[in-house]
């Protein structure tokens, strides 16, 4: 159903070389189940629960004839808004065995981005909190539910061995069908859904695991959204769970609670996101009482690590440093735990796969040798179009992936990412679409005319500027009033924008149209 095909002499290639093996999630986990060594292993701990593989797999039985008795049947989407907790491992797994499609949704996210999300999927349930860090998701699925008539159950994520059921024969999946729906980080507001198959997603996640070196003895901790493809795949939770290691789920990143889980369990692997990464960094230089020496490799990715940062990120932190330059899309590209340094902390790596194919472009996509350019790709476990046909225009003719991003190759054939077109801010690696943004801002009766721009940001890397033309110049709107309109209106705290300029008119290109590079070449003055 549903998922853009590879053409079939590359499908018949991705087969014959084994990069398609023909696994499914469940299976992996029946599989380490079954195996006396690993059985007793811990599969997954948070900072209340702990389960052993086979604990997990028992669950998941009871939790999948739960759903299928409800309802759920297989190819249904149900749509999760999951903190970092060991439920969402269960529900996760849960629904592949019952052969339903989770639809990641992120605990940031709010009514829009819920409703646009559920009703793209045709979501027909919510798995979600009562609460969490203060905020009513009760009240905020419900509202999503009003909205959206697909939406059939809402399901309390705290409550899940309430549906538990006598465990059924749900069937196996088809490997090459849809297994879930990512969201991308990409330019448009309301997440695009990208389906995954166990055929390609598998994959990724066991190259993942050569590359980044996860055995059995990895302990991988969750310290961003476990929703997001980098901490579930990159190697992720997945990985871990792939290999039979140990997935650990920290409930808030910040150094005086993540490392606590990181002492406690003896955490090996984790990913951050630059901001986090100088917190972490920043944090461990001032000196700690936490023990975190079992810490081995600590990645960086989702927004451009500065090179200032990345060189005092191992020393600080006492280990290896790994850059990951990924998207939900597919491709994810690392540096290497055994490259030299300098290239550790200056480039963002190259793909995991020889299997991955990558080209450069110039705006009328034309190759350039080594850039800069636009990144363009295909390969394994890269998609060929989003859910229902969307974004039909952010691939190429060929059916290669235009990533939109600008890179540039260096002699030792790592990329360097120099940065986007103008519609997007990579705020610390949450994506703020410009347009979305605008749109909302247009709403505001005091608002004439929007435009929202990056801003470097030593902190976040980039930050949202929002230039605004007021409707009366008498009475421009402020910052904080912006804020909670946009707020109100139902968008991400992370896209409310950090600052607003009050202007009589934006400076234009030749063609009339808005110039975002001069609005932030203005800005850097
Ligand atoms: C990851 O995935 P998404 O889908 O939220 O965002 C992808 C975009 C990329 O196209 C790029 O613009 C940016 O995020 N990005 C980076 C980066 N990693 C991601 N820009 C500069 N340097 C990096 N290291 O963000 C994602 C998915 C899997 C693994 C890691 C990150």
């Amino acid at each position: 159903m549903k998922v853009a095909p590879w053409s079939p002499e590359l499908a018949e290639q991705y087969r014959a070389l084994g990069l398609w093996s023909g696994e499914t999630f469940d299976d992996v986990l029946r599989a380490w189940a079954g195996d006396a060594d690993i059985a007793s292993h811990t599969a997954v701990v948070d900072v209340d629960r702990r389960l052993s593989y086979a604990e997990l797999h028992e669950r998941v039985d009871l939790l999948a004839a739960g759903l299928a008795a409800l309802g759920i049947r297989p190819d249904d989407r149900v749509l999760l808004q999951i903190p970092n907790r060991v439920a969402f491992v269960e529900t996760v797994f849960a629904l592949f065995r019952a052969r339903a499609v989770p639809v990641f949704g992120l605990p940031a996210h709010r009514e829009a981005e819920l409703v646009g999300i559920a009703r793209s999927a045709g979501a027909v349930a919510i798995v979600a909190p009562r609460a969490h860090e203060g905020f009513d998701h009760r009240a905020l699925v419900e509202a999503v539910a009003g909205q959206v008539d697909s939406v059939r159950h809402l399901i309390d994520v705290d409550d899940l061995d309430s549906l538990f059921a006598e465990p059924i024969e749900h069937g196996r999946a088809d490997p090459s069908e849809l297994a879930f729906l990512q969201l991308s980080g990409g330019s448009t507001g309301i997440p695009k859904l990208i389906p995954r198959t166990h055929d390609d997603y598998l994959y990724s996640v066991r190259r993942s695991n050569e590359v980044c070196g996860v055995t059995g003895d990895t302990v991988f901790m969750a310290t961003l959204p476990v929703a997001h493809n980098f901490p579930m795949s990159s190697p992720g939770i997945l990985g871990a769970l792939y290999a039979g290691g140990t997935v650990a789920l920290t409930a808030s990143p910040t150094p005086s609670v993540a490392w606590e889980m990181v002492q406690r369990e003896g955490v090996t692997m984790t990913g951050l996101v630059p901001p986090l990464a100088r917190l972490w960094t920043e944090t461990a230089e001032r000196g700690t009482e936490f023990d975190i020496s079992s810490l081995e490799t600590i990645q960086v990715g989702g927004a451009r690590c500065p090179d200032e940062l990345a060189r005092r990120i191992g020393p600080a932190l006492g280990v290896t440093l790994q850059q990951v330059f990924g998207m939900a899309e597919g491709l994810v590209c690392y540096t290497r735990l055994d490259d030299p340094i300098e290239e550790i902390c200056t480039t963002q790596g190259r793909p995991m796969s020889d299997a991955d194919q990558v080209r450069i472009v110039d705006e009328a996509g034309e190759p350039v040798s080594s850039g800069p350019g636009f990144l363009e790709t295909q390969g394994p476990y890269t998609i060929r179009g989003y859910w229902a046909g969307a974004g039909a225009d952010s691939f190429a003719p060929d059916g290669w992936y235009r990533t939109g991003d600008v890179v540039e190759l260096n002699e030792h054939g790592n990329l360097v990412v120099r940065g986007r077109g103008g519609d997007r801010v990579n705020r610390g690696g949450e994506k703020v679409s410009a347009e979305q943004l605008e749109e909302q801002l247009l709403e505001h009766p005091g608002v004439r005319d929007a435009v929202v721009v990056a801003v470097a940001d030593q902190y976040l890397g980039e930050r949202t500027c929002a230039y605004v033309i007021p409707a009366d110049p008498q009475e421009p709107p402020n910052l904080a009033g912006i804020r909670r309109f946009v707020r109100e209106a139902g968008l991400a705290e992370w896209k409310l924008p950090d600052t607003v300029k009050v202007v009589d008119g934006f400076p234009e290109t030749g063609v009339g149209k808005v110039s975002r590079k001069k609005l932030r070449a203005l800005l850097a003055g």
